[in-house]
C-alpha cells in the first residue's frame, strides 16, 4: 500500500496510532511489574518485600588497611603487591527508600565454581580487606564475598538472578562508574599529606555522574564511598541513613576535610605464623 505523498496526514496517523499503541504496552508492563513486585521468603520464613533502589558501597583500601592489625592469607592489606591506589568494591546492596534493607533473602548459599570466569577482576576490584570471617546469613561462617552474595546478593532478585548475575553486574557497574577516575581527575589522589575538601570530592562525584554519594569517614580519612542507582543502574542521589536507628550523612561522619591515605604493604612487615600473619609485636 503506497502513501500520499500529497496527504502526508495518513502516515502520521498509522505512526500515531503505533506510537499510541507501544506506549500503552510499556506502560503496562511497568504496571504489571509494580504488582509484581517479588516477594522474597527467606530460610526463616520472614518475608521481605522487593528492593527499592541499589547500593554500591567502594572501600578506600588505604584507609582501612592502615588499621590492619592481624594478617591473613584472606587479607589482601597484606599479601597484595603493589598496593592499592583505588576504591575497591564492599558490594552491591539492594536496599529500601526508609534507610533500611532486606538480608539474606533466600537460602542459595555462595558457590565459587559459579563465577569461575570472573575470579580474576574479582580478586583485583572486589579484595578481602579483613582477616575476620564476617558471619553470613544462616549462621555459618564464609568469605568476604559469600557473605556479600547470601546477605544481598540474594536479595536482588528480580534484577539479578543468581550469583554469577549478581557478581556480574557489580563488576559492570563499578567500571562503567569509575569514581577513582573522576576523583584523581580532579586532582583528590591517594596522599598520606594532604586533606581535601569534603564538599569538592562531593561536587566531583555529583559533576560526573549527577547524583549524589555518600561518605563514610574513620578519622578523618574517607572509608568508603557510596554511589546509588535505580534499578536500571541509572545514579540516583543515595538516603544518607545507615540502619534502623542511626543515621548517617557524609556531614556527620566525615569532617569538613578529609584524607585518601595511600597504601603500599611493603611499609609493613608482617610474620607468618601457622595459618594466620601477624605483625611482628602484635
Ligand atoms: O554500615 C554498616 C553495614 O551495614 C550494611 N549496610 C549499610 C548501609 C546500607 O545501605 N546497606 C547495608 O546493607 C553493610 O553490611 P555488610 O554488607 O558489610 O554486612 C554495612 O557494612
Amino acid at each position: 500500500m503506497g502513501s500520499d505523498p500529497q496527504n502526508p496526514a495518513i502516515p502520521m496517523a498509522i505512526l500515531f496510532i503505533f506510537l499510541l499503541q507501544f506506549s500503552l504496552s510499556v506502560a503496562s508492563t511497568s504496571l504489571n511489574e509494580a504488582s509484581d513486585a517479588v516477594i522474597l521468603q527467606n530460610q526463616g520464613g520472614r518475608k521481605q518485600r522487593e528492593f527499592d533502589y541499589f547500593v554500591l558501597a567502594l572501600q578506600w583500601p588505604g584507609t582501612i588497611c592502615k588499621g590492619t592489625r592481624h594478617c591473613c592469607s584472606s587479607n589482601a592489606c597484606c599479601n597484595r603487591s603493589g598496593g592499592f591506589s583505588e576504591f575497591t568494591i564492599h558490594g552491591l546492596w539492594p536496599d529500601y527508600n526508609d534507610g533500611t534493607w532486606p538480608s539474606c533473602c533466600t537460602g542459595k548459599e555462595f558457590d565459587e565454581k559459579e563465577i569461575h570466569t570472573l575470579l580474576e577482576p574479582m580478586k583485583k576490584y572486589w579484595s578481602s580487606l579483613s582477616c575476620g570471617s564476617p558471619s553470613t546469613c544462616h549462621g555459618a561462617k564464609g568469605s568476604f564475598w559469600a557473605h556479600e552474595w547470601e546477605k544481598h546478593g540474594t536479595c536482588s532478585s528480580p534484577v539479578a538472578h543468581d550469583e554469577y548475575g549478581y557478581f556480574l553486574t557489580t563488576l559492570n557497574v563499578y567500571f562503567k562508574y569509575n569514581v577513582t577516575k573522576v576523583l584523581n581527575e580532579a586532582g583528590y589522589v591517594p596522599s598520606n599529606t594532604e586533606k581535601y575538601p569534603l564538599g569538592g570530592i562531593i561536587s566531583a562525584v555529583e559533576n560526573a555522574f549527577h547524583a549524589t554519594p555518600l561518605l563514610v569517614c574513620s578519622k578523618g580519612a574517607v572509608e568508603e564511598l557510596r554511589l546509588c542507582f535505580y534499578k536500571d543502574f541509572k545514579p540516583r542521589d543515595c538516603v544518607p541513613t545507615d540502619s534502623q536507628n542511626a543515621i548517617v550523612s557524609s556531614k556527620i561522619s566525615c569532617p569538613k576535610y578529609v584524607s585518601l591515605p595511600s597504601y603500599e604493604p611493603g611499609g609493613k612487615i608482617f610474620k607468618f605464623t601457622d595459618s594466620n600473619w601477624q605483625y611482628p609485636n602484635a
